[in-house]
């Protein structure tokens, strides 16, 4: 093995080296193991984990700045006012403690680092393994005075650790180039990386986080006092609030620190993000039922006490007190347990009591000192209850409907022979006359056609029994077979690819925000899951003698007439589907040899909240200022 490897510069070249080498070699051969995946997700899941060390470094009072700028060649500078990751030599390895941090897997804090650590759950794999990904990495760090300066490539040092001048403050920057050879992709996206920032410092009030994109310009400094609270005020800013200003509560005890902040809205949706350590906790925990059962038995007590609960009516369900709830749970523990299917789920028994209480006793307080919002809270929860019943006998309706209707199919479904729900897919297309045309020109062996006539419903504004009774939305369920909330079953889907086929104008994006929306909310599985694709057919076909050439885009048409412009020819310009026979239909917008469909992914809950609620929410304000905005992109589809 010694030998393998020499490219080490720097000094003696001994057993913990090759250990070293070895640990690292064992990243790059199976990155996916440590960063999930190659793809985009992983690429940025990079940039997470160098954040996340500044975090620690915030988290533990040494640390106010942290400083995201992704260069001009799609390397990334992560930089930090912290003490400066130390470079002493480290006794056990004999190597400057900066090198081992970047080289061992998991030496992240292990030396003189204390208190809490984000790491755990799908981040804190550690720098080294960031190192290891890294085409070349740079640190730099100030400390005592003297400015210190080491690269990497591929993980291995190319520099021992060298003075290279001085320095005033402290801190600690790092560069880095994600490897070529291992990601698919080396775009950074800004927006993704900005989402992440803007999270983590609601989730750090006071903290200041500057991202920086060197390709466009842009900046961005975001640094919120409020902290969580901020952070509801944020997510319900386009939501009619019914008290203005967010429930909060804050408790340290034993290294363990707690934080609340919720306030009730005028939806009907449940909206609680939980984090433990600053990590989303999509599955929940003990710190999310600490905090959903002190809330159900807080407001039930309260009801009874004031006498909003009579003595025959039975309690309020969780349900019920939870619509129009917005609340961020934050807790920080110093050895947070990550378990469930995606490792995002909080283990720490103790934390579901400490959460309880400290709730109970701080929410059963301000019902008692706001008596207004706590009737209005109660009232808004028997609203709930009593809507749910009558769901659930909208729902006993349509099963029984549909067992009645013998073939429980819709009429207006034509459905593909292919039984097998992996290679089936449910065009849902806008308009009778596109569906005909549809219905013509598909492949019938795995292709299902679902006309959807005018506008479906509003699933924002109204609850389930009202949007059940919407006969697009039943014909959609059926079709689809999965049922839709809690009766959700992934595995009843009667296609693995559902598509929709809108016009490419405005109220073609219309129904097409509408039928996300109720994907969101009542088959959030379905997308979570990649099932969901939006088509896309083409704007313009251009005939040149006896050729033909689609375009679906004015920047591909305006490109490719440019090559052309000599010669004679002519531009259609497709308004809407209906103006495609269904031979042209099958080739450009459905034939899985030539077509584009888009993949629907909610990454992320909730920024797909934020732009539904924009475009849908009851508030006119934010949905006028979101036309506007996108007015561009919207005459470029409908010029
Ligand atoms: C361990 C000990 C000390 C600082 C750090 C780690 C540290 C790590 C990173 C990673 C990015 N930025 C960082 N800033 C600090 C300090 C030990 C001491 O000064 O006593």
């Amino acid at each position: 093995m010694p030998g393998k490897k020499s490219k080490i510069r720097t000094t003696e070249y001994g057993a913990d080296q090759i250990q070293v080498l070895e640990g690292l070699e064992a990243v790059r051969k199976r990155p996916g193991m440590y960063i999930g995946s190659t793809g985009p997700r992983g690429l940025h899941h990079l940039v997470y984990e160098i954040v996340d060390n500044s975090i620690d470094e915030a988290l533990a009072g040494f640390c106010d700045c942290i400083e995201v700028t992704i260069l001009p060649d799609n390397s990334v500078r992560v930089m930090d006012n912290g003490r400066g990751i130390p470079v002493e030599v480290h006794t056990q390895t004999g190597r400057p403690a900066v090198e081992v941090a970047l080289t061992i897997l998991h030496a992240g804090g292990k030396f003189g680092g204390k208190g809490y650590k984000v790491s755990g759950g799908l981040h804190g794999v550690g720098m080294s393994v960031v190192n290891a990904l890294s085409a070349w990495l740079e640190v730099w760090v100030k400390r005592d005075g003297k400015l210190y300066h080491q690269k990497y490539e591929r993980g291995t040092p190319v520099t021992p650790v060298t003075e290279i001048g001085l320095a005033q403050d402290t801190g600690t920057i790092i560069t880095f180039k994600p490897d070529h050879t291992i990601f698919e992709e080396l775009e950074f996206n800004a927006e993704t990386i900005l989402h992440r920032l803007r999270e983590l410092s609601f989730l750090n009030g006071g903290l200041t986080l500057i991202f920086k994109d060197e390709r466009t310009n842009e900046e961005v400094v975001l640094r919120h006092d409020g902290g969580i609270i901020d952070f509801v005020h944020f997510l319900n800013k386009n939501k009619n609030t019914i008290h203005p200003i967010p429930i909060y509560l804050k408790r340290e005890k034993d290294q363990v620190i707690i934080e609340v902040a919720l306030q009730y809205n005028d939806s009907y949706m449940e909206n609680i993000y939980s984090f433990a350590n600053n990590i989303r906790t999509q599955e929940g925990g003990t710190h999310e039922i600490g905090f959903r059962t002190a809330l159900t038995r807080t407001v039930n007590e309260y009801a009874r006490r004031s006498n909003l609960l009579k003595e025959n009516e039975s309690n309020l369900q969780g349900e019920d007190i939870r619509e129009g709830l917005m609340a961020i749970i934050s807790v920080k523990i110093p050895e947070p347990q990550f378990e469930g299917q995606t490792k995002t789920k909080l283990g720490n028994t103790e934390i579901r009591g400490i959460v309880d209480s400290a709730f109970t006793e701080e929410f059963s307080i301000y019902l008692e000192e706001n008596p207004a919002v706590a009737r209005k809270i109660i009232e808004k929860g028997i609203n709930a209850a009593r809507a749910r019943e009558a769901a659930r006998k909208a729902r006993e309706l349509v099963r029984r409907k549909n067992a009645l209707e013998s073939s429980t199919l819709p009429g207006k479904l034509a459905d593909c022979s292919s039984k097998d729900p992996a290679e089936g897919e449910l065009f849902l297309v806008e308009g009778d006359s596109a569906g005909g045309s549809a219905k013509q020109g598909r492949d019938r062996f795995f292709q299902a056609i679902l006309p959807l006539r005018g506008k479906i419903i509003n699933v924002e504004k109204a609850r389930l029994d009202k949007i059940l009774n919407n006969e697009e939305i039943r014909a959609m369920i059926t079709a689809m077979g999965t049922g839709i909330s809690e009766e959700f079953d992934l595995d009843k889907a009667r296609y693995h690819k559902l598509v929709i086929m809108t016009d490419a104008d405005v109220d073609g994006a219309h129904i097409r925000t509408l039928l996300l929306t109720f994907f969101y909310r009542y088959m959030r599985d379905l997308v979570e899951n990649g099932y969901v694709y939006i088509a896309q057919p083409p704007l313009y076909r251009v005939k040149r003698s006896r050729e033909q050439h689609y375009f679906y885009s004015n920047q591909e048409l305006a490109q490719y007439l440019k090559k052309i412009s000599r010669s004679n020819y002519s531009i259609q310009r497709y308004k809407g589907l209906g103006e495609m026979n269904p031979e042209q239909l099958w080739e450009t917008t459905m034939n899985p040899e030539t077509r584009t469909l888009l993949q629907v992914t909610i990454e992320d809950a909730m920024k797909a909240d934020e732009l539904f609620t924009t475009l849908m929410g009851d508030k006119v304000e934010p949905r006028r200022e979101f036309i506007q905005t996108h007015a561009r992109e919207v005459q470029n589809l409908d010029i």
